[in-house]
């Protein structure tokens, strides 16, 4: 059969028409989201040109000074989408508060929380970098959006995903129909489908964790962490550790690959340092829709409920069994930790 080729908004268009009931107005913000990120990955992959080019190669506003990427990745994203006549308000790892869609703009049906450019730190040393997005059905009966619109579990999320800038740029998402991938194809200016319906491995091989923290852990993760490393043939064990230190890297290896990204609370910030709406939450629908899992260690990310728009939570994502596993040793019920006990326990005498 000859391959065909399919752009992201054939695709869109192919998904409304087979899922009738999951389609709304809705994939409009997905195609200018996929607008945004291709703004954003024009300036990412100059990124290493501004000191040399000067002023040409550099973003600015209003002709002035060097714009931060990932504030420019906030704007482009805020203006494209604004200008929909979707949305009623936006959330964003770069603004304190919510904000509502500029005055004279229509007002639309949709909430979008999202983190411009995430993994920001790495951009110096051109390595990847990605944009979360988490698409939500408004609350509020009408006027423009307020903060219960943005503060909604993941469980009500009508779309999610990500792009990932980096040797190729990907675009991930999920409408609740399985998880697809498309490839950017710079010459043609397109997003173009490569991988049609992801599936995580059930286990992975690979554990992703800033393990420099390892000290400042609970018990239940240090001692995840060491069951991975041990020797245990049997058991698949030890691990391979793979560490980017930008979590959509470290998630889309693992989504291709099979493993488990942690993000654990630690002594010092108990709920470690992801945030809820525009991180933990949109990847938990992705690692679901992929077959995989999303937990805190307690309960299913997709169902927290956070209290303010920055909230953060412990994060243990990808494998479903390796989520399993991470969960039942932050909860001291894995039978390894029991195995383990009866190993260290003094012999009983009659
Ligand atoms: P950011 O939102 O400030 O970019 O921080 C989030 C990033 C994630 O991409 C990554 O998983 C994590 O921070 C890495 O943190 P650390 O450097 O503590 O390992
Ligand atoms: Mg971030």
């Amino acid at each position: 059969m000859p391959h065909r080729t399919i752009t992201l908004s054939q695709f869109i268009l192919e998904q409304e028409r087979r899922h009738p009931e999951a389609s709304g107005e809705f994939t409009r913000v997905l195609t200018d989201l996929a607008l945004a990120a291709k703004m954003i990955n024009r300036e990412v992959v100059r990124a290493g040109l501004v000191d040399i080019l000067g002023e040409t190669g550099t973003i600015n506003i209003q002709g002035e000074k060097v714009q931060k990427l990932d504030r420019f990745a906030r704007d482009v994203i805020y203006r494209v989408l604004s200008a929909t006549g979707q949305l009623a308000v936006l959330a964003s790892e770069e603004d304190e508060d919510i904000v509502p869609v500029p005055e004279g703009q229509p007002v639309g049906k949709y909430v979008v929380n999202f983190d411009p450019l995430d993994g920001s730190s790495n951009i110096n040393a051109n390595v990847n970098i990605g944009t979360i997005f988490s698409i939500l059905p408004r609350i509020s009966r009408d006027g423009n959006g307020d903060l219960a619109d943005c503060l909604q579990p993941g469980t009500r999320q009508v779309c999610a995903g990500y792009v990932m800038y980096g040797s190729s740029t990907m675009l991930v998402y999920t409408t609740g129909n399985g998880v697809h991938g498309f490839t950017f194809e710079p010459s043609v200016g397109e997003f173009l489908l490569s991988h049609a319906e992801i599936h995580i491995p059930e286990r992975g091989r690979i554990y992703s964790v800033n393990e420099g923290n390892y000290f400042k852990w609970g018990e239940g993760i240090k001692r995840y962490v060491d069951w991975l490393k041990a020797e245990d043939a049997a058991a698949g064990h030890p691990y391979s550790a793979r560490y980017v230190g930008s979590l959509v890297a470290d998630f889309h290896r693992n989504l291709l690959y099979g493993g488990v990204f942690l993000y654990p609370g630690d002594r010092k910030n108990p709920k470690g340092k992801l945030r809820i709406l525009y991180e933990a939450a949109p990847l938990a629908f992705v690692a679901e829709q992929a077959g995989g899992a999303a937990s805190n260690g307690r309960q299913r990310v997709m169902e927290l409920i956070p209290n303010s728009l920055h909230e953060r939570t412990p994060l243990f994502l990808g494998s479903k069994r390796d989520v399993e596993d991470c969960e039942l040793f932050v909860q001291e019920k894995h039978p390894a930790i029991r195995v383990d006990r009866r190993a260290a326990s003094p012999a009983r005498t009659r």
